[in-house]
């Protein structure tokens, strides 16, 4: 039999939803209860391209929208190998933004469609989990107050919630709404269970590809 994989669990969410808390609890709780995982973030800063990008969030670069949105994409395609290993090593990786991001945020422009929006992260490692972390904007409002970066304005991310909504209409991804009003605890409980049960049902199943 082959050796049981990891699972690739990603979180989604709206700004200031506890996306980023979440990542770091739960890959420290999988690590404690002695399992192997990591965590990843997108965007990937770290890289060239990822130092591409977060110039252009930090407006000291411009970049033309189609080419800023190919570039987050490129930002996941360079870490797929070294996901990949780790998967099939038994690591669950845990992602701190996807495509989905990448699709809700640039669709929320306007003059993009959902369709052409996905074509650049068609094949990607398909997540197991994603983990929707709802929050509504008064509530997020109460977490303090945007940054300065680009796209941190309540219009702007009230088309990026409706971009995400017509995602998850999409049924052959396992989608997972999480109350991320609950205290950081409770959500964390409930993050790692889901993640815990995701992890035992796909260890025998083949990674998927993501929208093929
Ligand atoms: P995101 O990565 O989704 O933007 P963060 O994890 O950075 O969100 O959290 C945004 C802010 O809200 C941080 O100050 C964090 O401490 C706080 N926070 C996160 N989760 C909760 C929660 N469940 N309840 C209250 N505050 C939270
Ligand atoms: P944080 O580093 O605070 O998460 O913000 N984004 C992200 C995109 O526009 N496209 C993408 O593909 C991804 C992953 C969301 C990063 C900002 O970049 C946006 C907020
Ligand atoms: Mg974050």
């Amino acid at each position: 039999m082959a050796a049981r994989r990891g699972a690739l669990i990603a979180l989604e969410g709206v700004d200031r939803a506890g996306k980023s808390t979440q990542g770091r609890r739960l890959v420290q709780a999988l690590r404690d209860a002695g399992h192997r995982a990591d965590l990843l973030r997108f965007p990937d800063r770290s890289t060239e391209i990822g130092q591409l990008i977060s110039s252009y969030l930090g407006r000291e670069k411009n970049l033309e929208d189609h080419t800023i949105h190919l570039l987050f994409s490129a930002n996941r395609w360079e870490h797929v190998p070294m996901m990949k290993e780790k998967l099939h090593q038994g690591i669950t990786v845990v992602v701190d933004r996807y495509a989905f991001s990448g699709v809700a945020f640039t669709s929320a422009k306007g003059n993009f469609g959902l369709e052409w929006c996905k074509q650049p992260d068609v094949g990607l490692p398909k997540p197991d989990l994603i983990l929707f972390l709802q929050l509504n904007p008064e509530a997020a409002a109460e977490r303090g107050d945007f940054g300065h970066e680009r796209y941190e304005t309540s219009s702007f991310q009230e088309k990026v919630l409706q971009s995400f909504y017509c995602l998850m209409e999409d049924k052959s991804l396992n989608w997972k709404t999480v109350d991320a009003s609950k205290s950081i605890e409770d959500l964390h409980r409930e993050i790692k269970s889901i993640a815990k049960e995701t992890m035992e049902e796909v260890q025998n199943k083949p990674l998927g590809e993501l929208w093929k």
